[in-house]
């Protein structure tokens, strides 16, 4: 059964103007795609078993499989973690544990944004969970906090293609504006929640 692009979880356009339909065409629908094209051809090609789900895959796997494979469940995440009217901050068990563990919303919103913006290169900005405590972390090329024995809350992608059709090569902006005005801070407090019911089970 091959790996299927999931549609993104508003219209194309629904960013706009934080994200434009270019950008998000551009972004989901070659490069997504691209990702998902690549692990099908693999498993085509014998390179990888196709009855695994992906997230076996994931945590199996190394090179050229891992590295597409990663790239397509980060993908899938990270459309998530937008929403048209996103941003703000966060309420309920999600404002209380990052109070906990980052001292205050404004710390923690400075952590992420040092992380997005120093990341080298291609890669990812992260709110994880780690032995039950949340982190901030980036990581490089495709990797992803499950590769870790972590668990993704929150993730920006900050490869130039994610915001360079917007932004051009101004990453500081996009990442002030995906905090202020896109992140999706619901889908954000469902990870937390399912991670501790998960630990606590
Ligand atoms: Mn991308």
């Amino acid at each position: 059964m091959p790996f299927e692009l999931p549609s993104l979880p508003y219209d194309v356009a629904a960013l706009e103007p934080y994200l434009t339909r270019e950008n998000m065409e551009l972004h989901h629908g070659k490069h997504h795609q691209a990702y998902v094209t690549n692990l099908n051809k693999f498993i085509e090609q014998g390179k990888v078993d196709g009855s695994k789900s992906l997230e076996e895959i994931i945590r199996s796997s190394d090179g050229p499989v891992f590295n597409n494979a990663a790239q397509v469940w980060n993908h899938s995440f990270f459309w998530n973690c937008m929403k048209p009217g996103g941003g703000g901050k966060p309420d309920g068990e999600l404002a209380k544990a990052i109070e906990k563990d980052f001292g205050s919303f404004d710390q923690f919103k400075q952590q992420f944004t040092d992380a997005a913006v120093s990341q080298f290169g291609s890669g990812w900005a992260w709110l994880i969970l780690d032995g039950g405590k949340l982190q901030v972390i980036k990581t490089a090329n495709a990797d992803l906090p499950m590769k870790h024995g972590q668990v993704a809350l929150l993730t920006c992608d900050v490869w130039e293609h994610a915001y360079y059709p917007t932004y051009k090569n101004a990453r500081p902006k996009y990442v002030e504006t995906f905090l202020s005005n896109l992140v999706n801070w619901s889908f954000v407090a469902s990870n937390l929640a399912a991670s501790r019911k998960t630990a606590s089970a």
